[in-house]
């Protein structure tokens, strides 16, 4: 972690991580009842209870997630270290002949997508070294690097592997969330320290692309440096803290942050709403410098 005031944590809390259920009260799963089935078009239909998934070797994640429906700067995005089985053992042994998946749970919710996505997914247990919560999908969740948050399907039940497409629960009400996550980089904090500069900072996060700069404008965008990143996690699918201080020098700043993929991709600032492909855009602050009510 960069260590700085009102700055949110590379690992967010489990009381913080942001939740996004259909239903208002949440499904309760007894581990011991819990059972996952590979079904549709596959050559040997796959049943896994929780005591057969224990005996998997396990993973550990850092994956950051975030909703299609969060706004640029919305806080609908979070990151933990997930504990589980990589999906893709379970897949060979069912030996799959469709290409995209329903992915099914327990509150009714469903989900379909590719099933090259779900290759790399992980059906997690664990979540920042405590047993999964409830509210995050207990007692196992999937979890696909990359993609939106809708299609980490919680309290998951079945695979079906499809040989043609379907809509999920939330492309039937109008969006398009299944695919890879927009970049985007947030401007969640401001400070004046004591010295009398500005403080600005965030979180930035670009799916499997990688964060690579974090570049900030204190002049509207007119002209841009580049901001301090925290070490990347070890783990591909992760967001990245930055922050930037500067000596206000005139009556008004206005603060402007984009973020820079791995490959030289420039966050585009065509502003978009959240719906139906996930927001688009720079954050930014206008703010009167020497009078930051706020810093
Ligand atoms: N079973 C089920 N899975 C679900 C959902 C849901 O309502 N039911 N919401 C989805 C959405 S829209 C998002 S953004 C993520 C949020 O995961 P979280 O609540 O653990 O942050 O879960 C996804 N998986
Ligand atoms: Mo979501």
């Amino acid at each position: 972690d960069l260590d700085a005031d009102g700055l949110d944590p590379l690992v967010t809390a489990i009381e913080n991580f942001y939740e996004v259920d259909i239903n208002s009260i949440n499904p309760t799963v007894e581990t011991d009842e819990w059972a996952l089935d590979v079904t549709g078009a596959v050559l040997e239909t796959q049943t896994l209870t929780f005591d057969d998934l224990a005996e998997l070797p396990v993973e550990h994640r850092f994956e950051t997630l975030r909703c299609v429906g969060d706004p640029v700067d919305g806080r609908k995005m979070s990151t933990a270290l997930w504990t589980g089985v990589p999906v893709d053992a379970l897949l060979d042994r069912a030996d799959p002949a469709g290409s995209r998946v329903m992915v099914r749970a327990v509150d009714g919710y469903y989900n379909e997508f590719p099933l090259d996505a779900l290759r790399g997914g992980l059906l997690a247990y664990r979540m920042n070294g405590a047993a999964l919560p409830r509210k995050h999908g207990a007692p196992v969740r999937l979890l696909v690097p990359g993609h939106w948050g809708e299609i980490n399907v919680k309290w998951i039940t079945e695979i079906e592997v499809l040989d043609r497409e379907e809509e999920g629960y939330w492309e039937k009400r109008g969006w398009f969330g299944t695919g890879t996550v927009n970049t985007v980089a947030k401007l969640w904090t401001e400070r004046r320290l004591d010295d009398g500069r500005v403080r600005v900072g965030g979180l930035a996060y670009a799916g499997t692309r990688g964060v690579d700069r974090v570049e900030v404008s204190t002049d509207g965008g007119e002209t841009w440096t580049d901001a301090r990143l925290s070490d990347p996690l070890p783990d591909e699918d992760v967001w990245r803290q930055w922050l930037h201080e500067f000596e206000p020098t005139r009556d008004r700043h206005e603060v402007v942050v984009r973020a820079v993929e791995a490959d030289g991709t420039v966050q585009p600032e065509t502003e978009n709403t959240p719906q139906p492909r996930g927001a688009s855009g720079w954050a930014s602050l206008a703010r009167a410098g020497a009078m930051c009510a706020r810093c």
